[in-house]
């Protein structure tokens, strides 16, 4: 249990009686309101296994309306909410700690609208991010962000951790390509965020609000979303690096020589790389080298992108930055490049359990603490590892082991932290705080910032309801 392995006590809220359960019941039907154990077990454990809550209720609505109702009993009754999309969070912060009732947004999974034109499609915020992409797809269109997760993560849950992901580099992050939200505050009422202009500065920005705040002041109901164009030409190369300095020439090379057309610059080291090969059973498209990239191109001429970065691999194949490579445009080749890419994130589970650090660095020290940590841990670590997005200054770092242990952990935090710190970085790129970080957020946030935040949360959440433990420190 997540309260008993992290050692946090329990706030003073209110704890689910059947006459609850009840009125949850008047509110979705009985066939929404989970109670049973085998039912509510797989939305107390979260993706990594890491973090394990208690609740004994969850709840799907299916309106804004519904989640409206909901919020403004338990907020009268002081019952904690921790609200749940995908539940494909890599920081415990989508299962609850304790007994807080889960809110989980699944059947919220209607699209609203898409303006074709424009590119702003409206949906609803538990749509799968997936199935939105493939829908607007279908009408030349693409969603501005791409990730591993993208079967089963959720736009809300998307948009409440200000999701990076594969892409970033191009399309930019969440807070440029969601045009308005819709979120319902801990007290019920809905605010009516949900514009889809894309110019609109009429007082603050409120959307801005929900966007990356983890469920912790509001829970977004709908989403409306600027898409891209689908792009008519998609290139993707793989190539072999042999040291990390190389890597760093290759980024300057490809953005020069690609320009507009660079859709993602991805990076994994040797071990991540063959892990993910032996651990899956994946195929690696070209042999074994100590670094590997992976560059992609959206762009609008097929024969112009493709020969555009054949034409970078020739030149940096001679210069030497690449050992040796592939480039393709074929869907299914760049799909078998794409999942051993994506597939990182899960191949470690297979070791036992994973230490895991999503953390920003200035591109020049991306790389430094993998071998700090792999000197450290010595034979207590079976793989570390380093990937991610150099093209965003975003490494993460896994540490398999067989299993937790408080003497790893030791090692590892603050340690890691401190180290990111004394670098100017930031504790968490793209996965959030959740669960696992509050107590080391100020690694990477001033003591003011942090009482803003703090302020807040008790303006927009003053019974402290929502996904209580996660985000915020106890004291700062
Ligand atoms: P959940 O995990 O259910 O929730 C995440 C947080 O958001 C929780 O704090 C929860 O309380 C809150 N929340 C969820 N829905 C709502 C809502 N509607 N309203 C209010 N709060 C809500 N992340 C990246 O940034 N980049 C990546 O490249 C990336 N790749 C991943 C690859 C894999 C294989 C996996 C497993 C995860 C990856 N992640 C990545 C992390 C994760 O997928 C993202 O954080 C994702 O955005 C979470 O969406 P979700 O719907 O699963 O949210
Ligand atoms: C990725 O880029 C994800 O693959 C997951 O952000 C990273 O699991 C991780 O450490
Ligand atoms: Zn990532």
């Amino acid at each position: 249990l997540s309260a008993e392995k992290y050692n946090v006590k329990r706030k003073d809220f209110a704890t689910v009686q059947s006459s609850d359960v009840n009125f949850f019941k008047t509110i979705l039907g009985n066939e929404r309101v989970l109670t049973d154990d085998n039912d509510v077990t797989p939305f107390n454990i979260d993706w990594i296994k890491n973090c394990r809550g208690q609740s004994k209720v969850v709840l799907k609505p299916k309106s804004t309306q519904e989640v409206s109702q909901i919020l403004s009993y338990c907020n009268e009754k002081k019952l904690a909410v921790c609200p749940q999309g995908g539940n494909t969070g890599l920081v415990g912060g989508s299962v609850p700690v304790f007994d807080e009732v889960v809110l989980n947004l699944m059947l919220m999974n209607n699209i609203v609208s898409l303006d074709e034109i424009s590119g702003a499609l409206i949906c609803e915020a538990g749509c799968v991010l997936e199935n939105v992409d493939n829908y607007v797809r279908e009408r030349n269109l693409i969603m501005p962000l791409d990730l591993g997760a993208k079967g089963t993560c959720q736009v809300g849950g998307n948009v409440s951790t200000n999701a990076g992901g594969l892409r970033l580099l191009r399309y930019g992050n969440l807070h440029g390509s969601i045009l308005g939200v819709e979120a319902v505050k801990a007290d019920g009422i809905i605010i009516d965020c949900l514009k889809t202009l894309k110019k609109d500065n009429t007082g603050y920005h409120l959307k801005h609000l929900f966007i990356g705040s983890e469920g912790t002041l509001g829970v977004v109901t709908k989403v409306a979303i600027h898409c891209p164009v689908l792009p008519k030409a998609v290139t993707v190369g793989f190539f072999g690096v042999e040291n990390f300095e190389n890597i760093l020439q290759l980024y300057k090379s490809a953005k020069s020589s690609l320009g507009e057309i660079l859709s993602a610059f991805e990076m994994a080291d040797r071990d991540a790389i063959s892990s993910t090969v032996k651990n899956l059973n994946l195929p690696n498209p070209i042999s074994d080298y100590p670094f590997y990239v992976l560059v992609e191109t959206h762009g609008s001429d097929e024969g112009h992108d493709g020969e555009k970065l054949n034409r970078f691999l020739s030149k940096e194949m001679e210069s030497g930055l690449i050992l040796d490579g592939t480039v393709t445009s074929e869907p299914g080749k760049m799909q078998t490049i794409w999942n051993l890419r994506e597939n990182i994130a899960g191949a470690g589970l297979r070791h036992g359990y994973v230490f895991k650090y999503d953390v920003s660095l200035p591109q020049k020290h991306y790389y430094e603490l993998v071998p700090k940590i792999k000197q450290r841990l010595g034979d207590k670590a079976i793989v570390v590892c380093g990937y991610g997005h150099i093209g965003d200054g975003n490494i993460h770092i896994n540490v398999t082991v067989p299993e937790y242990t408080r003497e790893v952990a030791g090692l590892l935090e603050p340690y890691v932290f401190e180290e990111v710190s004394a670098l100017q970085g930031s504790i968490s790129a793209e996965h959030g705080v959740g669960f696992r970080k509050p107590h080391y957020i100020h690694y990477s946030k001033d003591r003011s910032a942090l009482q803003l935040m703090h302020q807040l949360k008790t303006l927009m959440d003053p019974n402290g309801i929502l996904n209580p433990y996660k985000v915020l420190p106890e004291e700062c």
